[in-house]
């Protein structure tokens, strides 16, 4: 049966942010407002969220080690640390939750607290470019890192291949840019008729696509290839593909 407090905090108000036409767009930024809707945002926007959450809780099963660290960068409100803790049998892991919005963190904790779970998750409130990390059998980064400075991702990526164990495993979701423009244009329409079907009005997509501009800014699939391969990973592709989001799964 459903936890009716888990329930309640969990329900997700209707993402409305970009309904009313804003004369200046303000860069995008996981506050309160974004808080408050993010489930049903981030189910109507991204493509599989659902099936990428279960996915990586599928490949955490294949890669926890006994007695290890369980990383889920960006958590957001914790799905991906949620489901792999209600899969996973083995006490004695840790999954650290961490996020750098304080109004994030706080939504997260309070989800987590009513879950009741024998071995909670730890949610911290960090920025993931200055954390400390180490034994990790599996570091998750869904629609992260895409959110950090270019220039901060190779860092990033090191660090984490230096926190991994061998044989540990990273899973990397983010938003593509495809190598050919037109192609590009292309899916980013199939995308756009995703979110129209699912409700959003053409002025929304418009309005959160300049907000996101220079927010969110997606490599092509080479680049993220390349970083890996730089970071020292010996073996990585690509375990989900839906438009233009993919999941990367990478192997130490
Ligand atoms: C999910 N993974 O539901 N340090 C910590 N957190 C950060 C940083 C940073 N430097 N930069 C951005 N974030 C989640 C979805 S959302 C993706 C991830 C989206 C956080 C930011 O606060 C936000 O919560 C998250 O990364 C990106 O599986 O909304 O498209």
């Amino acid at each position: 049966m459903q936890n009716p407090k888990l329930t309640a905090i969990t329900m997700s108000a209707k993402d409305t942010i970009f309904s009313d036409p804003q004369g200046k767009i303000k860069e995008f930024e996981f506050d309160q407002q974004v808080v408050e809707v993010f489930p049903d945002m981030i189910e109507r926007s991204v493509p599989s969220y659902k099936t990428i959450i279960q996915g990586i809780s599928e490949i955490a099963q294949k890669f926890v080690q006994l007695d290890s660290n369980i990383y889920d960068l960006g958590c957001s409100l914790g799905a991906a640390s949620f489901a792999i803790r209600q899969k996973l049998q083995e006490p004695s892991c840790q999954i650290i939750a961490v996020d750098n919005s304080p109004a994030m963190v706080e939504r997260c904790r309070l989800i987590q607290a009513s879950y009741n779970f024998d071995m909670p998750v730890e949610v911290l409130e960090s920025d993931i470019t200055q954390l400390e990390m180490n034994n990790a059998s599996l570091v998750v980064l869904n629609f992260t890192l895409q959110f950090l400075p270019v220039t901060k991702r190779q860092t990033l990526l090191n660090r984490i291949y230096q926190a991994l164990n061998p044989g540990g495993a990273l899973v990397v979701s983010e938003k593509l840019q495809m190598d050919q423009p037109e192609f590009d244009e292309l899916i980013i329409s199939l995308h756009h008729d995703f979110k129209k079907r699912n409700g959003y009005s053409d002025m929304e997509i418009a309005q959160k696509r300049a907000a996101l501009e220079n927010v969110l800014i997606p490599d092509n699939q080479q680049t993220h290839f390349e970083r890996f391969k730089q970071a020292g990973f010996a073996q990585y592709d690509s375990w989900f593909q839906h438009y233009n989001f993919a999941s990367f799964l990478v192997v130490k």
